[in-house]
Order: C-alpha cells, then sequence, then structure tokens
C-alpha cells in the first residue's frame, strides 16, 4: 500500500518515528501495558502523565507545539511498529477488541495522547470505555457510525451534538485496509457569504447524537451554532448525517446546505497505515471515512480511538459544568 500525501501539508504536522524512538515508546508502553485494566479507568492518568514526560525529547517537541498550532486539521506521528503476528486477528466487534494482544498499543496511544491532552470517555460509548476501537463489524456495513465499512462515514465533528466533544480524536492504525481513507475537510470564512456566517453563527440548529450513543431520547438536544466563537478561537460543529436546520428560520436551511457544500467541497484523504498515529483537531476540521470493502477474516482494518480534551482542570468558558473524565448524558 504506498503512501498518500495527497493531504494538504500546511494542514497536516508529521513526524517519523526514528527506530529507538520506537523502541524507547513501545518498551515504555510495555511496562504501562502490564497494569492496563481497560474500561473507563484503564491506567491511573498519573502514571500515564509521568511515565509520558520521559518519552523521547524530539517527539515530545513535536506533539506539544503542533498541537498548539490551531491552523491544523491534524497532527501525525508515523513508524511506530505494529507487530502483527502477536497483535492476532481483528475482531468482528468492539466488544472482543479489548483484548491482551492489543493493551501495549492502547498504553502506546494513551502516552502519545498525554503529550496532548487528557482523555475522555463517554458512558453513553461503547461501555464508557476510555480507549475505543474503529473496527467494521457484520452487519453494520452500511450504518452511519464507525463500524461501518461498505458505506462512507460521512464527515462529522466528533460527537458534535454535545458541548462536552473533544478538542482532539486521536486514532492509531493497527492495521490499514486498501481503500479505508480517513477523509477531512475545514472551511474558511471568506469562502461563505456573509449572510450565511451571520446564520451560522446563531442557535438555530439540532444536532443529533450519531447512532453509536445509546441515547434514550432526544428530548436533551438543544439548538446550537455550527460556526463561531468559543473562548476566543473559531469553533466548527457539524455531522453530515445528523444536523437539521430549525423550522421556522428564514435561511437557515439554506445556510446550512452552503455549508455542506463548502466541506464536501474541501475533503481530502489521510490514509492511515499501521503504525500511524493521529491527532485531528476537533475544532477546526470534520473527519469521516471512506468505503471498504470488510473481509471479516481477522484481516480487517483496526484503529485505536480516544477522545481528548486540552484541558480538564478547569471550566472553559462557553461550556456550562466542570469537565468530567466519563461525559454522562445526552445533552447539547
Ligand atoms: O475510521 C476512520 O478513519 C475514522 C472513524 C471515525 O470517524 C472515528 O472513529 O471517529
Ligand atoms: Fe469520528
Amino acid at each position: 500500500m504506498g503512501r498518500n500525501f495527497s493531504y494538504p501539508c500546511e494542514k497536516i504536522a508529521v513526524l517519523g518515528l526514528l527506530s529507538e524512538e520506537v523502541r524507547e515508546i513501545h518498551e515504555t508502553a510495555r511496562n504501562l501495558a502490564l497494569s492496563y485494566k481497560g474500561g473507563g479507568e484503564p491506567l491511573p492518568s498519573t502514571e500515564v502523565v509521568l511515565a509520558a514526560h520521559g518519552l523521547p525529547r524530539r517527539v515530545r517537541e513535536f506533539l506539544y507545539e503542533s498541537s498548539l498550532r490551531d491552523s491544523l486539521h491534524a497532527v501525525l506521528v508515523r513508524g511506530y511498529h505494529v507487530e502483527q503476528g502477536a497483535l492476532g486477528p481483528t475482531p468482528e466487534h468492539w466488544r472482543q477488541a479489548e483484548n491482551p494482544a492489543s493493551a501495549t498499543y492502547s498504553c502506546a496511544l494513551l502516552l502519545l495522547s498525554a503529550l496532548v491532552g487528557e482523555v475522555i470517555g463517554w458512558e453513553s460509548q461503547q461501555d464508557a470505555r476510555i480507549v475505543t476501537d474503529v473496527l467494521p463489524s457484520r452487519g453494520s456495513e452500511h450504518s452511519l457510525v464507525s463500524s461501518s465499512s461498505v458505506a462512507e462515514l460521512g464527515w462529522h465533528t466528533e460527537d458534535a451534538f454535545s458541548q462536552h466533544r473533544a478538542d482532539h480524536v486521536g486514532l492509531m492504525c493497527l492495521r490499514g485496509a486498501e481503500g479505508a481513507a480517513t477523509t477531512l475537510s475545514s472551511v474558511r470564512s471568506e469562502q461563505l457569504s456573509a449572510r450565511t456566517l451571520e446564520l451560522l453563527g446563531r442557535r438555530y440548529f439540532l444536532i443529533r447524537p450519531d447512532d453509536a450513543h445509546t441515547a434514550e431520547d432526544d428530548s436533551g438536544i438543544r439548538p446550537v451554532a455550527l460556526l463561531g466563537e468559543e473562548a476566543g478561537a473559531r469553533v466548527l460543529r457539524i455531522d453530515r448525517d445528523f444536523t437539521r436546520p430549525l423550522a421556522g428560520v428564514e435561511g437557515a436551511a439554506e445556510a446550512l446546505d452552503e455549508l455542506v457544500r463548502a466541506l464536501d467541497d474541501g475533503v481530502y484523504d489521510l490514509r492511515l497505515e499501521s503504525g500511524d498515529v493521529c491527532f485531528i483537531d476537533n475544532r477546526n476540521a470534520v473527519h469521516g471515512r471512506r468505503p471498504f470493502k470488510p473481509r471479516f477474516d481477522g484481516s480487517d482494518r483496526w484503529l485505536k480511538r480516544v477522545n481528548l480534551v486540552t484541558d480538564l482542570r478547569r471550566t472553559r468558558s462557553g461550556r456550562s459544568g466542570p469537565r468530567s473524565r466519563i461525559i454522562k448524558g445526552i445533552e447539547s
């Protein structure tokens, strides 16, 4: 599988790991994996943070500096070594995916993530696990969630419906698949008309949780703005398949259409390969995935995923309540 460099280089910062850096990270991850429990508290977060302080300086410097650059869509660390034989077959369902063979990689992802932000989980998603799994599942081929395959996973802000959504989404590719590129897109204000920008900045839109969340009903969903400012930073918040305009607001449907068209036009591919770790900026960019053919023979694509917020220590202005590690309930 060839490298795909079709993405705009100025939007993705890339670091290629040196072999001794891989060895050091892997050694640290293996040590952490000895006490890895999985679930909502996989490891004491202090242990992970302290271990991350000991990672190779070049890696720490790269992740720290690039996660501060808010013009980026993503940062990418390439070249981690995934031992395919030891990993064993790709499970068919996320329930079987938190297995001992993959725990070292979960720990490697947690380590690198600690240099970008703080992990959070969702009570309503994959049993509130902190490290979740992205793999194709039988019966979900055409669904609108990450276990899909044959159908394109439409671009989205991760957990766009929620004010508690992640600032970065971390993806570690254990196994890639032909065709299954991750898609990215973003939009600049200059691409949109003044009227559209004004409407998108108002709470004229409803975003429903996607089916990855086990929501009982949509009663907590309040209207939100899709493009605007939050705590001084520009925010983009939309899910192609789950966003609709409020009924009766003149121009809201057209404004949403214009934004969707601009994001459709801007889509590009980032093909993750085994050993790639990518942190998508969930405030600047939307992401999704191209369709691919699942095999269900143990050789399928498999990613480990985390949601990260930049800070759990304080409440951001514009967001209510203290931030917590496990987000409970569905509310916008
Ligand atoms: O499979 C991918 O590349 C992306 C899936 C996705 O959107 C996610 O896991 O949040
Ligand atoms: Fe996603």
